[in-house]
Parts: structure tokens; sequence; C-alpha cells
């Protein structure tokens, strides 16, 4: 069995968790969930000198990250319809709608981290920054809902797990104001086994 190594609500596992539900890859990965980020750091650094999840250790014991690189490698194992599609311009536009929703993750977690910083370290500007990544990532989708479109790829699911961790830590910036279609396109793909066996509910 491969090891992937993982944190509870990550949108870059969850983004190799659902992309191995939806190749069938899964059956051949065991999931280590590290608790805490000390559990984590010890579990990964040998793998990652980055010390960053999720890392995919290989049944040779070749560890593969990022979760960009590990999807494409699930993607290589089965011959189901491919999430990275292989040739044409088709290609580049789903890798850069992956870079856009890796970019909402990426920014989430800078707000979340940044809010939740005590009063007097906590920076106005670096919330309003990162905000501002969120708020028009999200507004480019909404005035093209078409780059969504078609069948399934690594750039929707890239998507639905940032703005599904969006949803988890961010309690003061709501990216779905303003966005009633990238809305309902979530919440119809939420519905698909693969997002629905990987959800994570927001803290209580
Ligand atoms: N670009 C990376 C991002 C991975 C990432 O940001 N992982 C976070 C958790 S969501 C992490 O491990 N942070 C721990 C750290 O930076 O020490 C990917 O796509 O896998």
């Amino acid at each position: 069995m491969m090891k992937l190594y993982a944190r509870p609500a990550s949108p870059f596992v969850r983004k190799v968790r659902v992309a191995a539900i939806e190749t069938g890859v899964i059956e051949k990965i065991e999931i280590v969930i590290a608790q805490t980020p000390e559990d984590s750091h010890r579990a990964v650094s040998q793998f990652n000198p980055l010390s960053k999840i999720p890392v995919l250790v290989l049944d040779d014991g070749t560890p593969l990250y990022d979760s960009r690189v590990i999807c494409e490698y699930i993607d290589s194992m089965h011959e189901r319809t491919k999430l990275f599609p292989r040739d044409g311009f088709a290609k580049w536009r789903v890798l850069c709608l992956q870079a856009l929703g890796d970019g909402i993750g990426d920014a989430a977690a800078l707000l979340g981290g940044e809010i939740a910083r005590p009063d007097n370290l906590r920076s106005d500007g670096a919330i309003a920054r990162q905000w501002a990544k969120v708020s028009a990532a999200t507004e480019v989708l909404e005035n093209d809902m078409a780059q969504l479109d078609g069948v399934i790829n690594i750039g929707q699911i890239a998507v639905a797990c940032a703005l599904g961790y969006a949803d988890f830590r961010l309690t003061t910036h709501l990216w779905r104001e303003g966005r009633p279609k990238l809305a309902a396109w979530i919440a119809a793909f939420n519905e698909r086994p693969a997002m629905k066996a990987t959800y994570f509910p927001r803290p209580k």
C-alpha cells in the first residue's frame, strides 16, 4: 500500500483524496492522519523538507509532494477518464484552473491564520490582501462559469476543495456573497460521493 500523510482539514489533502476516489486509486492508498501540526511535522519532515502535507510515499519508499504532483501521479495509475487532460489546449486550461483553486486555498489559509492572531499582532493590511485574492478569484469564476464545465477534472476538484475549506475556515469573510452561480455549482459538486466521503464540517 502507498501511504498518504495527511491532516484532517487540509484542502490539498482533500484534493488528493477526491482524485484518488474518483479514479479508483484510493484502493491502493493508506491514509495516515496527524491530529496536530507537531505530529504532522514529525511524520513528514523525513519525506518532505518543506514539512507540508500531503505527501504520498510510494511502495518503494519514494516520497511525492505536493498535491499537484501526487494528483498527476494518481492519474497515471488508472484507465478511467483522466483528471488531467493529456493534450490540446484543454490541458493548460485545466492546470490553470487547478492553480486558481489551489491559490484560493492558500489565501484562505493565510487569511484564517491572520484573523486568528492576537489583536496586537493582527494586520488589517494582510487580511485585506488575502481576502482580495479570494474575492477576485471567485469573481473570475462567477463571471465565466464555463471554466468549470465539462467532465470532472483536477481544476474543478481544486476549486471545490478550496471553497469547501473557505467555508470551514472563515466565519467573517464569506465568499458566497455575490457569487450565486458559484454557490450553486459547488452545491451540485458536493453531491459527488467523493466530496461527501471527504467532507469536514466547520468546528462548533
Ligand atoms: N502547494 C502545496 C500546499 C500544501 C500546504 O500548504 N500544506 C499545509 C496544510 S494545508 C501544511 O502542511 N502546512 C504546514 C506547514 O507549512 O508547516 C500542495 O498543493 O500540496
